[in-house]
């Protein structure tokens, strides 16, 4: 389980973009994403620094990354 504190996340439409983008690498991945906090956890097999990069890529900032 990966959890990323992300910045400029504010509607659906931006949970939909990560949650869409990462089922794009990984079907059997699990987004869950907590608006309010920033908080996304992710349950992938992909590698975290890939994950962390296709959010960056999709026009938000990861503040912190962790294995948790
Ligand atoms: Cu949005």
């Amino acid at each position: 389980m990966y959890q990323l504190q992300v910045s400029g996340m504010h509607c659906g439409h931006c949970i939909s973009a990560i949650t869409q983008g990462v089922a794009r690498l990984d079907p059997l991945a699990q987004v869950k994403i907590d608006l309010p906090n920033g908080q996304v956890r992710i349950q992938s097999q992909l590698p975290l620094q890939q994950l962390s990069t296709l959010i960056t890529d999709l026009g938000f900032e990861v503040i912190s990354q962790a294995e948790v």
